[in-house]
């Protein structure tokens, strides 16, 4: 890590200290929040997280979760606590502009800046940079970080298991991006007591009726196949979100089915909001969904696993994936690298 001496100094004496992430947070994002959150508390350190926008309910068991500022509800306190700030951790992201308001307010501070990302391509806005697009997840650094600082003896079962949360969450329960060097991070997890069985519990077997429904409809009525580009693609309208009252985190995960089938290669999930449409890409194998991400829908991630949106209609984005299809027909139809 880039001034990890230097950052060392600064963390040796109380500071305030505003720690954020992405919009609509994922298990790493939070987990490597709060995880840090209480590190940082524990070191005598006034520390707040900043959520740009709400987070899914599956997380409100998380520990500390309760002291987590959403941006979006409550922009004054937000303001503040960015005003007073001596220091910001930038957490799972790796650009300002990824997180609107937020990011304005930490663009315009003169104060220092970490980052602790795993994305590819990071804006080198931080003076503390810390960037390993080779590792599984935030969570999975800031284990790395914490360790550095020399205070592996501080990670005990509470920030474990915030820590635990993002390495579960973004590797799809050790389905992909993992390592050696995850296990034996894992392995010490586990030796301080986190629970798997009772996070995987926490995280995956807690959906609701409605959840599950969902996913149900998505899969026999709003998946289209394009099995000439071993591509399928779930779209859901405005209507789809009011008819299944769609909220934040309802529709985790359920792109991923798509892959399930054997000769699959990319799996597109379209929502249609009020005046965007989201877009979550994954894929198979060497080919890579961040490149189509990134190019066309002003978004990112990694190889397997992009987002994106698009602020055309939710026809001309779905024209425009159509003929991205035909543009990437021949890596689509190569054979199976997975
Ligand atoms: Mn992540």
């Amino acid at each position: 890590m880039k001034n990890l001496d230097a950052l060392k100094e600064v963390l040796a004496t109380p500071k305030k200290i505003v720690i954020t992430t992405h919009r609509n947070p994922d298990g790493d994002a939070m987990g490597s929040s709060l995880g840090l959150f209480h590190y940082l508390s524990r070191r005598g350190h006034d520390a707040t997280v900043i959520s740009p926008s709400r987070y899914p309910s599956i997380f409100d068991w998380m520990p500390g979760i309760d002291y987590v500022v959403v941006d979006d509800d409550q922009k004054e306190k937000s303001d503040k606590l960015c005003e007073e700030a001596d220091l910001f951790f930038c957490l799972d992201f790796n650009s300002l502009a990824r997180i609107d308001r937020v990011g304005e307010r930490i663009a315009e501070s003169d104060k220092p800046k970490v980052m602790i990302d795993h994305h590819l391509d990071p804006d080198p806005f931080a003076e503390y940079m810390y960037s390993d697009p080779t590792a599984s997840s935030t969570c999975e650094m800031l284990y790395e970080f914490i360790k550095m600082m020399g205070h592996k003896d501080m990670i005990d079962d509470v920030i474990g298991k915030s820590i635990f949360t993002g390495i579960l969450t973004d590797t799809g329960s050790f389905m992909f991006a993992t390592s050696p060097k995850l296990f034996r991070t894992v392995a010490d997890l586990h030796e301080v007591g986190v629970d798997l069985t009772y996070l995987q519990n926490k995280l995956f077997n807690n959906q609701n009726e409605k959840q599950l429904r969902l996913l149900g409809f998505c899969l026999t009525e709003a998946m289209r196949m394009y099995n000439n580009f071993n591509t399928g693609i779930i779209v859901l309208s405005l209507h789809d979100h009011k008819r299944f009252r769609i909220k934040r985190g309802d529709t985790e995960g359920i792109v991923n089915y798509v892959l399930k089938m054997r000769h699959m290669r990319m799996a597109i999930l379209v929502c249609e909001r009020e005046n965007h449409v989201k877009l979550s890409f994954r894929s198979k194998g060497e080919f890579s969904v961040q490149e189509i991400a990134q190019k066309y829908f002003k978004g990112g991630g990694h190889r397997n696993a992009s987002g994106g949106v698009s602020y055309e209609t939710l026809g001309d984005t779905l024209r425009a994936l159509k003929e991205l299809l035909e543009v990437y027909k021949e890596p689509l139809n190569a054979e199976p690298d997975f």
